[in-house]
């Protein structure tokens, strides 16, 4: 029996943002990405490819043109993801494994609320929670001391709060310190993780021990040196497999993560909704029993093809992207 005939599209977005949604050195004003549509026969499957800037190491014009690369050997019969970078290896094995029926469909769609350390807007968003009440709040935006006094006050407001921060290393081991200083002892444990304190590993590792306050490791893990290893005071990985790689990277990641006792969340690299839900699918997979760090869809002005439940954001269809190449 012959293989049907293979197809396959790819179109490029354009999203508006929400206007003051920055990422480290810049405004984003827009995001922008690819989606891609495998056909083969009665199935298919999309995967999206976002480069994130600042996060990425791959441009979005580098990723596109290594997509149509791996688009030509997939038409002539080639099985395996993309390799060439992480955004496209992931993107490219979401289309696939949705195309074979392997991206089971039910997802976890809770979401760890990003906020903003305004206890009573948290407060009415944790209300709506179901379940566990886990949320994120960015810190090392402003001084370590105004975040100390703010996270103090969320956990001391709000008692059955867990709290996840991240301080994408900004700061010093000093900073760190007067940080957590303003942390009442008491409640350092439902700080489930912080990511990311300080500026070096080490530091942060320091940083943990003396604190007494748990870290995870999010931009260490995409470090070509680095090893999941369970280490005192290490409590979890963030995976953001847009920065990462394919699924089997992501679940190779995962079990290993697992298998050291550390926590594996998988998190958003700012997708549209068609990847963020694919995110959902997958944290449902592979992570079950883990809030996934999800809650980035309201940074945008619309969503893409497949709607996030409970949304109100509109929903864009195809005739809104660009298309980019079809066979
Ligand atoms: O620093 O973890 C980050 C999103 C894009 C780029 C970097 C980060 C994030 C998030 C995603 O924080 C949300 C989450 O992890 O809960
Ligand atoms: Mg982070």
């Amino acid at each position: 029996m012959t293989n049907p005939t293979r197809q396959a599209v790819l179109y490029r977005y354009q999203l508006p943002m929400e206007a003051g949604v920055v990422l480290r050195h810049q405004r984003l004003k827009t995001r922008t990405g690819l989606l891609l549509q495998l056909r083969q026969g009665e199935q298919q499957g999309w995967g999206e490819i976002a480069p994130l800037p600042e996060f990425s190491h791959e441009t979005l014009e580098q990723a596109q043109s290594a997509t149509l690369v791996w688009l030509a050997d997939w038409l002539a019969g080639a099985s395996e993801p993309a390799t060439a970078w992480p955004s496209v290896a992931f993107g490219s094995s979401c289309a696939l494994a949705e195309l074979a029926g392997e991206l089971p469909l039910a997802a976890d769609h809770r979401k760890a609320p990003l906020c903003s350390g305004d206890p009573d807007e948290l407060f009415a968003r944790l209300a709506a929670l179901p379940g566990e009440k886990v949320a994120k709040v960015k810190v090392g935006l402003y001084e370590a001391v105004r975040d100390g006094i703010v996270v103090n006050l969320l956990l001391e407001a709000l008692p059955d709060l867990r709290l996840r921060l991240d301080a994408n290393r900004s700061w010093t081991r000093a900073k760190a310190d007067a940080f957590a200083k303003y942390i009442n002892p008491q409640w350092r444990d439902r700080i489930a993780f912080l990511e990311e304190p300080c500026q070096t590993r080490d530091e942060s590792r320091q940083f943990a021990q003396a604190s007494g306050i748990a870290i995870a490791w999010d931009e260490s893990v995409r470090e070509a040196d680095f090893v999941v290893a369970a280490e005192p005071g290490v409590a979890a990985l963030v995976i953001k497999p847009t920065l990462v790689g394919s699924l089997a990277r992501c679940g190779e990641l995962i079990t290993q993560a697992q298998q050291a006792g550390l926590v594996a969340v998988i998190s958003s690299s700012l997708e549209s909704s068609l990847g963020l839900t694919q995110l959902a699918r997958l944290a449902h997979w592979l992570t079950p029993g883990t809030v996934p760090g999800l809650d980035t869809l309201d940074l945008m002005q619309a969503q893409l093809l497949r709607a996030w439940p409970g949304s109100e954001l509109p929903l864009w269809q195809t005739d809104s992207l660009e298309l980019v190449w079809q066979r």
